[in-house]
């Protein structure tokens, strides 16, 4: 039977060294009685970090027994370095257990400064076969919670076991459980450490010393507890996830610089992989991996001008969002619309969209606009990267409506200029701001460029240009020579449609405009350049196909006439003739 038990210890003691952690396989639950240690003695040494401990803080290390209970000796030794580092004399135990707990200032990477205050962190350690033990605040954190589930009756081993499971669990770490967090440094540039400087900087956060020790203290008396945090804690848990994000960077920085001040290169892992980021409680299934395709079932739907509803099928290796959903991460960066800065018609169209198991729903409304419309659905990852797209494009309603909130305000400015000629206002800002807020599609369907060159040109007879000037100002950095606008005028002839403008009482009339409209300013040209009969032709069409008439306009605004039947009449009886000033 001696024998036997002996042997039993041997294949205990090779496990041990063969295998690392996994001797907490061993140890029987229930009888409070792990494995077998064999007195001896131990040095024992490791770091102490937050950020690390700086020189002088003291530790304090307790041997225990089975029973977690101080065995009276009690041994301190003081951080020489300020990498937390320290060593204890060589010292025999009889239980491989001690008790490791540490006060003093630390090294704060998120302000990336050293501590005002002094911090407690504490550990309970297995020295079996651990040549070093670490105080972090993983160990802190489970310190409690392994000391009840023993009062319960758990051996050690299973305690441990139990208590680093579910503190991983807490912070999604799962699947780091190899190893146990007295070995997590945060200088070993592992995932290991990575995972630990993300868990330490999202509870320090901006607390100061004082508040951290206190917010400390409530976590570990819940979590000691059950083992779990309560509701209250884990949400103010989330809420500093998502205020780390764009800390990460500055936190890897600082704690690099620190360390290369100490004179030590270490390496820190892209610290937003440790983070979970959307809470659900598996790391890493928040950023979309590039080597791994997305699929989507179409990538472009054709909306006729009614709508529809489509479905868009995809396959992701992360979960998939409509919106960024990283707020924080992502301050709000869109910018204000000036009257400007798009095309005078059309708008987007209006579609639904929902997203629920990897099916994408697209409700695209009856369109609104006269022109086509095109839209893109992009689909992030929980960080914000686009990862997919899906075009749209719907056919115009011919019944939809015209121009936009840009071009009505411009037409109203317009409607305003020329009711108010003889103020002699100049068309060239107003021009310059048109040519920007034209798109081809206003160009080719709607003329709109000719429209506006025609008023421009239009708004120039009236102005201070005189027959000697032979130029019209209607560009903002430059003039055009008469012969150009002579040419802009009859391109928007072609152009324009062949109606009476008439009284105009929309934005839209006034952008649709007329042949007639331009034929009197270019008859106006003409006769600047005392070409009369080409400017006669011109004033006899509109004079003599019944668009106009003493009570009809060529143009009017309101009620208003812009140019009325006895304007034309006045300019083909010689108007102009002789005179060197303004017109009229
Ligand atoms: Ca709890
Ligand atoms: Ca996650």
């Amino acid at each position: 039977m001696k024998t036997k038990e002996i042997l039993m210890f041997c294949v205990s003691a090779l496990l041990v060294i063969a295998c690392g952690d996994d001797d907490t396989k061993e140890g029987t639950d229930g009888n409070n009685s792990d494995s077998k240690f064999t007195p001896q003695e131990l040095v024992v040494k490791g770091n102490v970090e937050k950020g690390p401990f700086i020189s002088g803080s003291m530790i304090t290390m307790q041997p225990l027994n089975q029973k977690m209970k101080a065995t009276g000796s009690s041994y301190t030794a003081t951080i020489t370095n300020d990498d937390g580092s320290f060593t204890f004399n060589p010292e025999k135990f009889e239980e491989p257990y001690a008790r490791l707990s540490v006060n003093g200032y630390f090294y704060n990477e998120y302000k990336g400064k050293l501590s005002n205050g002094q911090i407690t962190l504490q550990s309970v350690v297995d020295l079996k076969d651990k040549s070093s033990v670490n105080v972090n605040l993983l160990t802190h954190l489970k310190y409690q919670r392994v000391m009840n589930l023993i009062e319960d009756g758990k051996n050690f081993t299973t305690a441990n076991k139990q208590a680093q499971e579910e503190l991983l669990k807490c912070f999604s770490l799962q699947s780091l459980n190899t190893t146990d967090v007295s070995q997590f440094s945060i200088a070993a540039g592992t995932d290991e450490s990575a995972a630990l400087i993300v868990t330490s900087a999202l509870l320090l956060g901006k607390r100061s010393e004082a508040e951290f020790t206190e917010y400390l203290a409530k976590l570990c008396a819940d979590f000691a507890e059950d083992g779990e945090f309560n509701e209250s804690h884990q949400k103010g848990i989330q809420e500093e996830r998502l205020a780390l994000y764009n800390k990460l960077d500055s936190i890897s920085r600082n704690l690099v610089k620190r360390y290369q001040e100490l004179g030590r290169q270490i390496e820190v892992k892209p610290l937003k992989n440790y983070v979970d980021w959307n809470n659900d409680g598996i790391l890493g299934n928040e950023s979309h991996d590039p080597s791994k395709p997305i699929t989507l079932s179409k990538t472009e739907i054709q909306a006729p001008m009614e709508g529809g509803t489509y479905e868009v099928t995809f396959t992701s290796d992360v979960p998939l969002y409509l919106e960024p959903q990283l707020e924080d991460a992502y301050p709000n960066s869109a910018s204000v619309e000036s009257v400007y800065s798009g095309p005078m018609t059309g708008g987007y169209m209006t579609t639904e969209k929902s997203l629920k198991d990897n099916t994408l729903t697209i409700t695209v409304k009856e369109a609104e606009w006269q022109n086509s419309s095109n839209a893109v659905i992009y689909l992030y990852d929980y960080m914000g990267n686009e990862v997919a797209k899906i075009k749209i494009s719907q056919a115009g309603n011919p019944e939809g409506k015209w121009l936009n909130d840009n071009g009505r305000y411009l037409f109203n400015m317009i409607g305003e200029f020329l009711m108010a000629r003889y103020a002699r206002y100049d068309f060239r800002e107003l021009y310059r701001a048109a040519q920007y807020g034209l798109s081809n599609n206003d160009i080719s369907i709607y003329h709109l460029d000719d429209v506006m060159k025609t008023y421009a040109l239009l708004s120039g007879t009236w102005g201070a240009q005189t027959r000697s000037s032979y130029y019209y100002r209607y560009y903002w950095d430059g003039f055009i020579s008469l012969d150009q606008a002579i040419a802009d005028l009859q391109k928007a002839i072609e152009n324009l449609e062949e109606r009476s403008a008439g009284n105009c009482q929309t934005p839209e009339d006034l952008a649709m405009s007329s042949k007639d409209v331009a034929r009197y300013a270019l008859a106006y040209c003409y006769l600047c350049k005392d070409e009369e009969q080409q400017a006669q032709q011109l004033l006899d069409i509109i004079l003599n196909e019944g668009r106009c008439s003493e009570s009809t306009p060529v143009l009017g605004i309101g009620g208003q006439s812009v140019i009325g039947y006895s304007d034309v009449v006045r300019l083909k009886n010689g108007g102009n003739n002789g005179d060197d000033t303004v017109l009229w």
